[in-house]
């Protein structure tokens, strides 16, 4: 500090010398300035000490703090407003069907009558469709077609039947099973039933009385005429004993209880 003021006085008179020398080349007769030389005294006692001052400026401020720890579960919110209605769903399977319902209020008495005399017409009427029913197939062969010789009409049918239902079948409309005497019969039922493309037909010709002695359903002998096939007849496994006619015209024989279509043939004469 001292070292300071020495070096401020110094200047100041250095100043002041080239003031003065500024002002004697302007002939000015005043001193413009005086130098004293300051020099510091001794130090003094120790003020009293002083008041409390004001308080500081609030500092900087920190960096942030670490994250702390999760909190606790909140408390569950208040019921949500209720959603839009969404959209139709798919049909749904049908349901068991449902338990009876009450038992209805009694109907009104009947008018009384004798019940035998009715259920017994409704028999007879049963009888007469079911005969009805068979005639109309009956006709539908006819329809269908028949054959014709000089002395017969021959009728294919086209129901499944064991030999003596077929039998009865033709026998019931006032015929036979077809029994072809001669080879223009034979011929033309062949070719009947060849048209119809059927393979097989029953005809009218069995060894039902006597084994090996085949006669015609009428009982008619058997004279001349005969259309077995090669080896037929040879009443296989014991039990031929009827006949049918293949497509051929060749005759065989068959079991009776096998089924299948049939010819009829019905004498003009009775028809
Ligand atoms: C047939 O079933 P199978 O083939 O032994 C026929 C017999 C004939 C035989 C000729 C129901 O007998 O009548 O004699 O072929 N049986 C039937 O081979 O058509
Ligand atoms: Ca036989
Ligand atoms: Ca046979």
């Amino acid at each position: 500090m001292r070292r300071d003021l020495v070096l401020l006085v110094t200047l100041v008179n250095l100043f002041c010398l080239s003031l003065l020398r500024s002002v004697h080349s302007q002939h000015i007769a005043e001193e413009p300035c005086s130098v004293q030389i300051l020099v510091p005294g001794l130090k003094g006692d120790a003020g009293e000490k002083g008041e409390k001052g004001a308080p500081g400026r609030p500092g900087r401020a920190g960096p942030p703090g670490e994250i702390g720890n999760t909190g606790l579960k909140g408390q569950k919110g208040l019921i949500g407003r209720h959603g839009k209605i969404g959209p139709i769903g798919a049909k749904g399977e049908k349901g068991d069907i449902g338990d009876a319902g009450p038992r209805g209020l009694n109907g009104e008495p009947g008018i009384p009558c004798e019940c035998a005399p009715l259920r017994k017409m409704i028999g007879e009427m049963d009888i007469l469709v079911a005969h009805l029913t068979n005639e109309l197939k009956f006709i539908k062969n006819a329809v269908a077609g028949v054959r014709e010789s000089d002395s017969k009409i021959y009728m294919l049918v086209k129901e499944e039947k064991r030999y003596e239902d077929a039998e009865a079948y033709c026998q019931g409309r006032g015929g036979h099973l077809s029994m072809p005497k001669d080879e223009t019969a034979n011929g033309m039922v062949a070719s009947y039933i060849s048209q119809a493309g059927l393979n097989r037909v029953f005809i009218g010709i069995n060894d039902l009385e006597k084994e090996g002695h085949f006669a015609y359903v009428d009982r008619s002998a058997m004279t001349t005429f005969n259309k077995w096939r090669t080896g037929e007849p040879n009443n296989a496994y014991d039990e031929e004993d009827c006949a049918e006619m293949v497509a051929s015209g060749g005759w065989n024989d068959v079991a009776c209880h096998i089924t299948m279509y049939f010819v009829c043939e019905f004498d003009k004469d009775t028809v």
